[in-house]
């Protein structure tokens, strides 16, 4: 790795992240049935049908996975809390091993000198919520405030950031318009409906957490550069509604509280009733912003009904997911979040990384050299005046790429879901090397 740790401003941070449903195991320790497990359930959704049942079994082999962490000289690690683990219905019962579950990691990373990053939500929504309409019914923003306040209330003291909800174009445009993760549908009312309720659940769970004297709230959003396909003007319109929906929406809605007009031209027919008048609430004030990067897009004219686009591929060198690797993209999102959104409020970079068709024998040279471009880019960002404030690899371990089940890698620990046997990567330690330098 071509970093040392004084490249970065003093007191960057360096994390590795996960999630709930891909690592933990979800058939362990009482959780209830998330709307994964029946998405993954129905053919053709996922891969050989895997699911999270087992996962890493993180939920037993935790301590080895906070070890492993430690040894590698990490200073923060961002996981995810799942709902349906802490009340089995999504509301109502608590079950009182997912509190307990929570509580052990933080202590076990806080005696490890691991700073506890939590996202609220990371997409494993409980199946009794799914049945009432999961993000498209507007009382999940107070469903799950609810959830924030009990899990919170056990472990918001000794956390030292939080956050509602990951990713919100894959919550709602991803798996309500796309059809292409949990609850798979393709239908542009339910898309409305989510894309902004996932604001208003962000926005409520704020407020939760502040009343409950949390300090250090943030919001965490992906992001992709969208180049027009071909020269023509209809190719840079499109690229331009592909940015609108995929950038644009969120950070306009939590940033401005407006939503860009191109996407409200094919949206607000179907948006829920009275959503102008939700904005006090999404621009609920935070203490960070979290961007997810990883690639760009190519997007052209599609002949068919809005947004009337489609991915074209584009020609650089690719990830096992058949992304292109594009590390001046995070450079550019990082420079214009600055400018156009938010200022001088702290950026974390919460998810960089790639998948690579890894054996436990063979070096990952391929992502030590996307780590070492994207971080280089990162510090070109912070030379430019960028707040950036830390950056956090995903994965920590292979686990449960969703709907590409098992076989993508992402992690810098390679895991053999045979055994479940962890093996740390060429990537971890030459991490672990550049950290320790
Ligand atoms: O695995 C996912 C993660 O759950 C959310 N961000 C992108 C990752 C890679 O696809």
């Amino acid at each position: 790795m071509n970093f040392v740790r004084s490249d970065f401003p003093p007191g960057f941070l360096f994390a590795a992240a996960t999630s709930s449903y891909q690592i933990e195991g979800h058939g362990s320790g009482g959780a209830g049935p998330t709307h994964w497990d029946s998405f993954a359930a129905t053919p053709g959704n996922v891969v050989r049908a895997e699911n999270g049942q087992r996962a890493c079994d993180h939920y037993h082999r935790w301590e080895e996975d906070l070890d492993l962490m430690q040894a590698m000289g990490l200073d923060a690690y961002r996981f995810s809390t799942s709902w349906a683990r802490v009340l089995p219905e999504g509301r109502g019962a608590i079950n009182p091993q997912g509190l307990d579950f929570y509580d052990r990691l933080v202590d076990g990373l806080l005696a490890r000198n691991l700073k506890p990053m939590v996202t609220l939500y990371h997409w494993e929504l409980p199946a009794a919520l799914a049945d009432l309409g999961g993000w498209r019914n507007p009382d999940v923003a107070h469903w799950m405030a609810d959830f924030a306040t009990i899990i919170m209330t056990r472990i918001g003291d000794r956390v030292f950031s939080a956050a509602p909800i990951n990713e919100p174009w894959c919550v709602a445009w991803l798996s309500h318009f796309m059809g292409q993760q949990a609850p798979g549908l393709r239908d542009i009312r339910a898309t409305a409906h989510a894309m902004h309720h996932v604001l208003t659940a962000h926005g409520r769970c704020i407020q939760a957490m502040r009343a409950l004297g949390m300090k250090n709230l943030g919001a965490v959003c992906n992001f992709e550069l969208a180049h027009p396909a071909d020269p023509s003007p209809d190719a840079a319109v499109k690229a331009r509604l592909y940015d609108g929906i995929y950038n644009r929406f969120f950070v306009g809605g939590l940033f401005k509280g407006t939503y860009p007009e191109e996407v409200m031209e094919g949206l607000s027919p179907h948006m829920p009733k009275g959503w102008e008048n939700d904005f006090d609430l999404i621009r609920s004030p935070i203490d960070w912003f979290g961007i997810n990067y990883y690639t760009c897009k190519r997007i052209a004219p599609a002949p068919e009904a809005w947004p009337g686009f489609s991915e074209v591929e584009g020609p650089l060198p690719k990830t096992q997911m058949g992304w292109e690797i594009y590390p001046d993209g995070l450079e550019q999102i990082l420079t214009w979040l600055q400018r156009d959104y938010t200022g001088a409020l702290p950026l974390y970079v919460t998810e960089s990384g790639m998948a690579n068709a890894d054996t436990p024998q063979r070096p990952d040279t391929a992502r030590i050299d996307y780590l070492d471009a994207h971080l280089a880019a990162a510090r070109r960002a912070v030379a430019q005046g960028v707040p950036l404030k830390g950056y956090t690899f995903w994965s920590l371990m292979d686990n449960y790429e969703w709907a590409l089940g098992y076989e993508k890698r992402f992690g810098l620990v390679h895991v053999d879901f045979e055994t479940l046997t962890r093996t740390p990567k060429a990537s971890y330690h030459a991490l672990r090397e550049a950290l320790a330098r």
